[in-house]
C-alpha cells in the first residue's frame, strides 16, 4: 500500500501547551488524528514521529523513507541549520514537502532561512495543521 511518512520535529510535543498564539491550542496528539483521518481519506498510510533529537530523527527517516510515496516533515528549529537532516533527505531521493505550522517568514528573522528547504520539492508555512493534509495530498498525485 502506498506510504507517506510524517516527521516533527524538536519541541512540538509542546504543541497546545506552550504559545498557543503562535501554534494554536490543539495537541500533537491531535496533529496525529488530522493527519491519519487525512491518510484514510487518500486511500494511503502513514508512518508518524515525532523526535526532539536529530539523529533521532535521521535513523527514522533511514529506516522508514525507503519506498514511501514521500515525506511531510515539519523540521521545527532544525530546519532553520541542520546541515544533517537537509544530507539526509537529500540522499533519500524521496519527494518531500516541508511544512511549519506558522509562517516563518512573518516571524524572527533567523527563522525565514531553512536549509533543510533545498532538499524539499515544496514548502507550506503558515497554514498550521491544514499544511500537513496539502502536503499529503500532493505526494499522492505524484
Ligand atoms: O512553525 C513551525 O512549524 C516551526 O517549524 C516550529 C518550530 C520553530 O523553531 C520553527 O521556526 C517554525 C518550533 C516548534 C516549537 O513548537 C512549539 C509548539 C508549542 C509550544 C512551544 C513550542
Amino acid at each position: 500500500m502506498k506510504r507517506i511518512v510524517i516527521v516533527n520535529g524538536p519541541n512540538l510535543n509542546l504543541l497546545g501547551k506552550r504559545e498557543p498564539k503562535i501554534y494554536g491550542t490543539r495537541s500533537l496528539a491531535d496533529l496525529v488524528k488530522t493527519v491519519r483521518a487525512k491518510a484514510r481519506a487518500l486511500g494511503v498510510t502513514v508512518s508518524v514521529f515525532q523526535s526532539n533529537h536529530e539523529g533521532e530523527i535521521i535513523d527514522f527517516l533511514h529506516k522508514e523513507a525507503p519506498g514511501a510515496l514521500g515525506i511531510v516533515i515539519n523540521p521545527g528549529a532544525l530546519s532553520h541549520y541542520s546541515l544533517a537532516l537537509y544530507d539526509c533527505l537529500q540522499a533519500l531521493d524521496v519527494p518531500t514537502v516541508e511544512v511549519h505550522l506558522s509562517n516563518i517568514h512573518a516571524r524572527e528573522e533567523f527563522r525565514s532561512k531553512s536549509v533543510t528547504a533545498r532538499a524539499a520539492k515544496g514548502v507550506i508555512t503558515g497554514l498550521g495543521f491544514e499544511g500537513y493534509g496539502l502536503a499529503m495530498e500532493f505526494l499522492n498525485k505524484q
